[in-house]
């Protein structure tokens, strides 16, 4: 049965169906789905069918914005849910998080800041389009042992290790671990860039930020 739903759940973020994003997302609630599944299973594929229609040339800007609406809205229902399947109660560690300058996908940024908030970790998501100043500001600021950038462009991809040559910059690099993700991105980037860590999705950004803080400084 909830293979089905999460069918229907794809093809209403395919579409930009908001309003029956929102009503499958409630029913599978209802149902008492796993709604990290929900996400991984039913949202996330119909995103990913939604960019590679829009790659040949058969989805054009508007469709990629209606997804979007119909993603989010779903995860706004689904944030509290993700959060109390949350494992630990302890704090892990301070995280400054956000979509780098020039970039305005706000989606994968958020989720990963839901998973890691839900699993111990303090998170300030500084949102998207943030400029590289800003990231060095917070991290200063919080004394945060943890930053995490999102790039969805290969065109803002370069931002990330901007980021980095800022913090070293600002005697800062020795504390503070750095995780990169978004769809272009890979572990040979992080590598060629000098970050500590890449993930390629939520789950995988929250094993890796345990990895990185248990690891800790240096
Ligand atoms: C929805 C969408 C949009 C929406 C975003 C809405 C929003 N509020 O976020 C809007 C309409 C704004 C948009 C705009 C544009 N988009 Co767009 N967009 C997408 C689309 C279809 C889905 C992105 C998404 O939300 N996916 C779902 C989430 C859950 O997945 P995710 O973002 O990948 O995040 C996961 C992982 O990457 C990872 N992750 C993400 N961040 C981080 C951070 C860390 C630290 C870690 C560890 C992990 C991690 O974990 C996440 C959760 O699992 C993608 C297609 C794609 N395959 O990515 C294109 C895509 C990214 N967009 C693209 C383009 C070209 C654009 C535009 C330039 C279009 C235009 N002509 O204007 C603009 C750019 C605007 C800008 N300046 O940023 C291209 C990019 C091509 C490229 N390689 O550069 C893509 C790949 C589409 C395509 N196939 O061509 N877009």
């Amino acid at each position: 049965m909830s293979q089905e739903v999460y069918t229907q759940l794809s093809m209403a973020v395919i579409e930009g169906d908001e309003e029956l994003a929102v009503s499958l997302t409630k029913q599978a609630l209802d149902e008492g789905l796993n709604p990290l599944e929900v996400v991984n299973q039913g949202l996330t594929p119909g995103m990913e069918v939604v960019g590679d229609k829009f790659s040949c040339g058969e989805f054009f800007l508007p469709h990629l914005v209606m997804a979007g609406k119909a993603m989010q809205s779903a995860l706004i229902l689904l944030e509290p849910a993700l959060k109390a399947g949350g494992l630990s109660r302890e704090t892990l560690g301070t995280v400054v998080l956000g979509t780098v300058a020039g970039d305005i996908h706000e989606i994968g940024k958020s989720l990963v800041g839901i998973m890691l908030t839900a699993n111990g970790f303090v998170v300030h998501d500084l949102g998207v389009d943030v400029p590289v100043s800003k990231f060095v500001e917070k991290v200063r600021e919080t004394g945060a042992n943890l930053v995490g950038l999102s790039a969805l462009l290969t065109t803002t991809m370069g931002v990330q290790r901007r980021v980095i040559e800022e913090l070293i910059e600002a005697g800062l690099r020795n504390n503070v671990k750095v995780m990169v993700g978004g769809s272009p991105v890979s572990a040979q980037w992080a590598q060629e860039i000098g970050a500590d860590g890449y993930a390629e999705d939520a789950t995988g950004a929250l094993a890796l930020a345990r990895r990185l803080v248990v690891a800790g400084p240096g």
